[in-house]
């Protein structure tokens, strides 16, 4: 009896529970409110405000540093001295959003204070797509010369990443010296170099910058599998895989992404062609049509086999590339599954077994993927089922992120409890995707417009 009753107890859960879902995200054409003019600009004004209330925490606390700790109410650097990478970071966030006073403010800052003359091993990856895709879009948008001047130093002083016997980048190098170190790497963070080394030297005239790049990312593509495929990890220096395991989420991502708007970017017809091959590769053998909805799964490069149903809020920039690529059927199946992970707790975490739609791994770093993928999408089909997604996306982050200072990540979804943390990418991409999914669509033209891996957006003036 009592067996009897906890089931019918858990179906009449699942039952309401699929009726609130079926209620938050109502068909096309049944929400005539949320898409008109007015509510767009209530909604694109409310995410500004987010983000003002974010940056002032930043100031008050953690100004001239790298990132905020918004528990704590103090700061992090990355290195010994900081490199201000959440003010290059959010830069143009704050341009796009009219915020000209913080945004003159900011720039004096970066103008004056950042220095790349200094002895330490950077990231190459992380410093190429927030720092130099962040000066380069920042420089488009406000003219200033000196933002392109640190662009080129940073450049000038990243290139020896590149010099390895295969001419896939080092993971690290030595602002002041050159030194290199990591030769264990991932497509990612080769391959995701071309937007802002290709960028610059369109811009400045100066070609070796989209040589070097392009050359790490053919490197990449040129060892891809029999099935064409990919896998997670690579020595760049005897060009061997060190993980073979195939999937579109991290360490793989922006590889894809890169391929993609290399092309769009800069029309590089060998990109157009290493895209079309592998997306031809990823719909064969890691396309899943599952019984929770359509996904991406992990398989092993060389065999197609299935490795895991795992998927997570890196892979969830998926359905924004799919869309750029014109598969609007795929991608908004695969948007649809991603926020069902969005909802399964009330806001996502980082990794989930879709098989059983269980977590994997409970955190949420203030990631953006989910919200630029219904930017494209909204962009692309005009549906007003992305800006309810948009207005869920926002009520949670309201909801359990943010802090009486700024915002804060979650170290546990389903407790909800809060880390010390706030990524610059949160002000970079998170809040910018928001913005611009209910913002005026002149507010940036897609057609000229490409955005690198970190948001920063790469006008086509060449
Ligand atoms: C960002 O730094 C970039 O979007 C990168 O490509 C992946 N991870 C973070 C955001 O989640």
């Amino acid at each position: 009896m009592r067996a009897l009753f906890c089931i019918l107890l858990i179906a009449a859960e699942m039952a309401f529970a699929i009726s609130m879902n079926a209620q938050t995200l109502s068909a096309t054409g049944t929400a005539p409110n949320i898409a008109n003019p007015a509510a767009k600009a209530e909604m694109a004004n409310r995410v500004r405000l987010e983000f003002l209330h974010a940056w002032s925490g930043y100031k008050q606390y953690a100004w001239g540093h790298d990132e905020l700790k918004p528990l704590s109410k103090s700061f992090h650097d990355w290195y010994k001295k900081p490199l201000l990478i959440t003010p290059v970071d959010a830069l143009d966030t704050m341009l796009l959003m009219g915020l000209k006073e913080q945004a003159n403010e900011d720039r004096e800052l970066i103008a004056t204070k950042l220095s790349f003359d200094q002895d330490i091993y950077v990231k190459n990856f992380e410093i190429t797509i927030r720092m130099l895709g962040g000066l380069l879009s920042s420089y488009q948008l406000s003219g200033d010369k000196r933002l392109l001047a640190l662009a080129e130093d940073l450049a000038n002083r990243l290139l020896p990443a590149f010099n390895s016997p295969t001419g896939m980048s080092y993971v690290y190098v030595n602002l002041k010296t050159g030194a290199v170190r990591g030769e264990e790497s991932n497509p990612a963070e080769v391959g995701s170099l071309l937007i802002e080394f290709g960028a610059l030297s369109k811009i400045t005239g100066k070609q070796i910058y989209y040589d070097k790049a392009k050359h790490a990312l053919v490197e990449v593509y040129n060892r891809r599998s029999p099935i064409g495929l990919v896998g997670s990890g690579i020595n760049v220096k005897t060009g061997q895989w060190t993980d073979t395991t195939s999937h579109v989420g991290g360490g793989i991502d922006s590889y894809y992404e890169y391929l993609l708007k290399s092309y769009l970017l800069f029309g590089d017809k060998d990109c157009q062609k290493m895209w079309e091959s592998s997306i031809k590769a990823l719909n064969t053998y890691i396309a899943d049509q599952a019984p929770t909805g359509f996904w991406y799964e992990q398989v092993d490069m060389n065999t197609g086999k299935r490795v895991s149903t795992d998927f997570g809020a890196l892979d969830a920039f998926f359905p924004g590339e799919l869309t750029l690529a014109g598969d609007l059927d795929r991608a908004r199946r695969l948007e649809d599954s991603a926020y069902k992970m969005w909802t399964l707790f009330g806001i996502e975490p980082e990794e989930i077994d879709y098989s059983k739609m269980s977590i994997v791994y409970n955190g949420y770093a203030l990631r953006p993927e989910i919200v630029e993928s219904a930017f494209y999408l909204y962009r692309a089909t005009g549906d007003p089922r992305y800006l309810e997604m948009g207005h869920t996306f926002y009520d949670s982050l309201v909801k359990y992120c943010r802090t009486d200072v700024a915002y804060a990540a979650l170290k546990d979804v389903q407790a909800k409890t809060q880390d010390d943390e706030m990524e610059s990418f949160f002000l970079a991409e998170t809040l910018k995707y928001l913005y611009l999914l209910f913002a005026p669509a002149d507010t940036v033209d897609l057609k000229v417009v490409v955005f690198n891996t970190e948001a920063h957006p790469i006008r086509r003036t060449w």
